[in-house]
């Protein structure tokens, strides 16, 4: 069973004001498919990803760094920014492509999920991809712990939900933690009711929609996919690395 004080789910970047994560422990979850490629380019050996709030904050940053260690990355609509290295397809963060750099990120909900949780005490960046390592770090954090949906642009978006739904279940040991907030019961009762059909509801879900008009099937299939990845991206003084490599200096 976990140790924590209490359990919620905010369900999109615009449903709380950053003061309420405060000193928490929080979780960003954007499974298609902010999270799911940080956790990608994490795995395969980027050295740290930055999250910016837009093009201006990449812009900057990427003027006063070297090229030849930091990519500018991410999407506008789904679809690359003119000008940037990488998209947003987790497909396209590979060991050849991301090994030993760092990337400015810059997505339309999930980067800025990302900087408004800055004030929280520690904050984590979940996948499906990455599910039990979320797990195993939450059962044991003794604090409020808030898991933050990234959605779509206000609206909240089936995927994330059932991940956070999953997060929750997998604390309580399929039961719904006594912690839980309404925010986390919603979230768990859904996962309790589409858990079983994970790939078929996210690939039919609003963004699943959306995506699949721009020929992301597979990065969908790809976010769906549980536990495949050993990592636990961590957010930390505005990087993201993996765990193990922030505690160790
Ligand atoms: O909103 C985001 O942060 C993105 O992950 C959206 S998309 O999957 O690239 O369309």
């Amino acid at each position: 069973m976990a140790n924590l004080n209490s359990l919620d789910v905010f369900f999109s970047v615009h449903s709380f004001q950053e003061e309420e994560l405060r000193d928490r422990v929080v979780v960003v979850a954007d499974v298609l498919r902010a999270t799911s490629t940080i956790v990608t380019a994490i795995h395969n050996g980027a050295r740290g990803v930055i999250p910016v709030a837009d093009m201006g904050e990449a812009s900057k940053i990427a003027q006063n760094v070297d090229s030849d260690n930091y990519l500018l990355c991410g999407e506008k609509d789904g679809v690359m920014i003119e000008g940037y290295d990488l998209g947003n397809s987790p497909l396209e963060y590979t060991p050849e492509r991301v090994k030993g750099k760092t990337l400015i990120f810059n997505t339309t909900n999930g980067t800025k999920a990302l900087r408004k949780s800055f004030s929280a005490d520690e904050v984590y960046i979940a996948a499906f991809l990455n599910l039990d390592q979320v797990v195993e770090k939450l059962s044991s954090v003794g604090k409020d712990v808030v898991i933050v949906c990234s959605g779509w642009k206000g609206r909240l978006s089936m995927e994330d939900l059932l991940l956070a739904g999953s997060i929750i279940y997998h604390l309580g040991d399929g039961n719904l933690p006594s912690e839980a907030r309404d925010g986390a019961k919603v979230a768990f009762s859904l996962y309790e009711k589409f858990g079983k059909d994970l790939a078929s509801v996210i690939l039919n879900s609003n963004h699943g929609f959306r995506l699949r008009n721009l020929n992301s099937v597979a990065d969908i299939e790809y976010c769906s996919q549980v536990n495949t990845h050993r990592v636990l991206p961590v957010l930390h003084e505005g990087i993201i690395t993996d765990q193990y490599v922030t505690k160790t200096g």
